[in-house]
């Protein structure tokens, strides 16, 4: 049957099982938008931005496991992806990116909104193609799914020329199969590996296991907990690895890395044995190469080959799909209590709780962990995805949303991208309409993509937006407070009244700003059809804690002082020296954590006196402490 490259584009996405995509129009890209009339079974959402199309197919391919797509036309179209894409390839998520080209004869000339977008992705994509003839695009789509969401998942990069868009060709389906020789993503580890493997997991007397999100990529939950269970092994998880082993299972010891639980980053220097599983060893995860995990050996059970020995030298790599080796290995896999183990293990958390902010009574000041923790109570007999974005937010969310389910959390963990919350959880709403999808983000990163609210309001769909509104790019605010003397360059931040600015794209918006009215804000969010953004008013000066500087020893934590906690609750003034601390460090350790200036509720903070005339022309409910130029935190009000 002979068709056009557009419609032969449309007809193979039908069979490769799409039913939505994300994009935006232009000219190079019209001939295919034209065509997309006559396929009404494919969905089109019209984003507001180009970035926003591939957040969106990411986040549905994070939530579905299935291949997200984002179109955009060339040059500045196919530019502003990037972002999305690079995200995608940080995380190992499976997306086809379709953008136009110039016409074939004008490639080269700089023509009206050309760029060469093969060499702008070619290192943030995992294969990227250039399609100047009409016969090549079937194959060159198939096989782009298939490079996209075999082996170790990743974004593939399509861009295809006008001409060959509106040009006629013969289409065949089966003959235009992939044909990829130098492509093997199903390598498999060698029996001598195995067994070596087997050797140190029987004979450990400390082992960790380091469970990263190829457990979830791979399907493998069942077999990690099995290997936990048998073995008695404790199980540490990276950021992109939540919920991938439930957090209510004994043998899931916490997060780790530089905002990790503090007990779990001291397991794992003070193990005899790593088992690394579908993770990367990221340097937010190892700390200090040169004395990360001194005394453990390590196996690196991992199906991409390029990432053994790339960061951490191992001992043993067994390279595969992570659920046919674990299911190799679990027969031979010796059961055993490892008694001292755990009760090491239990001695180091004992001192974590005393930290923790959870432990301040409700003084009437909204703090961005409560949110969370009463987000995640008001949340979790639902079945809820949240999808967060960066900073301090994010990491909260990590410490005090308790995920139980693999998918259940999607966040910009490698590339570390603002913005990508709010068109990522529209992404993940597509791809899971019968599940809530909260959004986490910051007042700093919501402004970097607010505009997608828009699409969220014209597809009629709901998300639920909880920003955590600090009025300061506040993980940034956090590295300027304890490495360079509290120098609050560029990160105090006002923002609009984000109540009205839902309302103005005909959503609800909501303000919350103590404790007290977290679960009956998060009830009338669920209870509204659609999408709603509450504004949490929170602690401006708040840290992460605990915190392993960059580039630090992964033990040598700053820590939440205890006595901050025990000060609030009225009890000793006792506080403990963080382990292995520098004089720097110490002096952090002293002033860190929610100042009296910042313990101010938002109710009773004070604007600036330049915005101060600004501020009063909003209502009385919206005024926000905003903050004129970089000043010192205690002077600010
Ligand atoms: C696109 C992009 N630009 C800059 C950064 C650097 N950065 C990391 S966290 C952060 C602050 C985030 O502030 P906000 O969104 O308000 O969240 P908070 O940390 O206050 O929770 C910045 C600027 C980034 N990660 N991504």
């Amino acid at each position: 049957m002979k068709l056009t490259g557009a419609e032969i584009i449309w007809e193979c996405l039908i069979r490769e099982g799409v039913d939505v995509v994300f994009g935006y129009p232009g000219g190079a890209i019209l001939p295919t938008y034209d065509a997309m009339t006559k396929y009404p079974q494919i969905h089109h959402v019209l984003t507001r931005h180009e970035q926003g199309a591939t957040h969106m197919a990411d986040g549905y391919a994070r939530a579905s496991g299935k291949v997200g797509v984002a179109i955009a036309t060339s040059g500045p179209g196919a530019t502003n992806m990037v972002t999305g894409i690079a995200t995608a390839m940080m995380d190992s998520s499976p997306i086809v990116c379709i953008t136009g080209q110039v016409g074939s004869r004008a490639l080269g000339t700089d023509a009206f909104q050309e760029t060469d977008v093969t060499g702008v992705t070619l290192p943030v994509t995992k294969h990227n193609y250039l399609v100047t003839k009409t016969a090549d695009i079937a194959r060159v789509i198939r096989e782009a799914f298939y490079i996209a969401k075999s082996g170790r998942p990743g974004p593939v990069l399509v861009d295809i020329t006008k001409d060959a868009q509106q040009l006629t060709a013969e289409f065949d389906w089966e003959a235009a199969a992939p044909k990829l020789p130098g492509y093997r993503p199903n390598l498999r580890a060698l029996p001598t590996e195995y067994e070596r493997a087997l050797e140190l997991i029987n004979s450990a007397k400390r082992p960790v296991i380091l469970a990263g999100q190829g457990i979830k990529l791979s399907g493998a939950t069942a077999q990690v907990l099995e290997l936990a269970d048998t073995a008695r092994i404790p199980i540490a998880v990276t950021l992109l690895g939540l919920g991938v082993v439930p957090a209510s299972s004994p043998f899931n010891l916490g997060m780790m890395g530089m905002h990790g639980e503090a007990w779990v980053n001291q397991a794992i220097q003070q193990a005899d044995l790593l088992i690394a599983l579908g993770m990367r060893f990221d340097d937010r995860v190892t700390g200090n190469l040169k004395t990360y995990a001194p005394h453990a050996k390590k196996i690196h059970v991992e199906i991409d080959p390029s990432e053994v020995n790339k960061n951490v030298h191992v001992d043993v790599p067994l390279i595969g799909d992570l659920r046919e080796v674990l299911e190799e290995l679990l027969p031979k896999v010796r059961t055993s209590d490892r008694g001292e183990w755990w009760a090491k293990i239990a001695e180091m958390k004992g001192d974590s709780a005393v930290r923790d902010i959870q432990a301040l009574p409700d003084n009437g000041h909204l703090y961005a962990a409560h949110v969370i923790n009463d987000l995640w109570r008001a949340t979790k007999d639902r079945d809820t995805i949240v999808v967060t974005d960066v900073g301090q937010h994010q990491m909260w969310e990590a410490q005090y949303y308790r995920h139980e389910k693999p998918r259940s959390l999607i966040t910009s963990g490698g590339l570390g991208t603002m913005g990508f919350a709010l068109p990522a959880a529209i992404g993940a709403k597509f791809a899971c309409p019968e599940k809530d999808v909260w959004v986490v983000v910051g007042d700093g990163g919501f402004q970097m993509t607010s505009c997608e609210l828009a699409t969220a309001e014209q597809e009629g769909i709901k998300v639920n937006v909880a920003i955590i509104n600090n009025a300061f790019l506040g993980m940034v605010r956090q590295w300027q407070e304890f490495f360079y003397e509290k120098r609050y360059a560029a990160t105090p931040m006002t923002g609009p009244d984000f109540v009205k600015l839902a309302e103005a794209y005909r959503l609800n918006g909501l303000r919350c700003d103590k404790r007290a009215e977290v679960n009956s804000t998060v009830k009338a969010v669920l209870a509204d059809k659609r999408t709603t953004v509450v504004d949490f008013v929170v602690e401006q000066e708040d840290a992460v804690f605990p915190m392993v500087p960059a580039g630090a020893d992964l033990d040598a934590m700053i820590r939440r002082p205890k006595r901050e906690i025990l000060a609030e609750s009225g009890a000793d003034k006792e506080w403990q020296m963080p382990n292995g601390e520098s004089a720097a460090v110490s002096e952090l350790t002293l002033t860190g954590g929610p100042s009296k200036a910042a313990s101010v509720p938002a109710a009773k903070r004070k604007p600036a006196p330049s915005l101060k005339k600004k501020s009063a022309e909003t209502s009385k409910k919206s005024s926000r402490p905003v903050v004129a130029k970089a000043t010192k935190a205690g002077k600010r009000r």
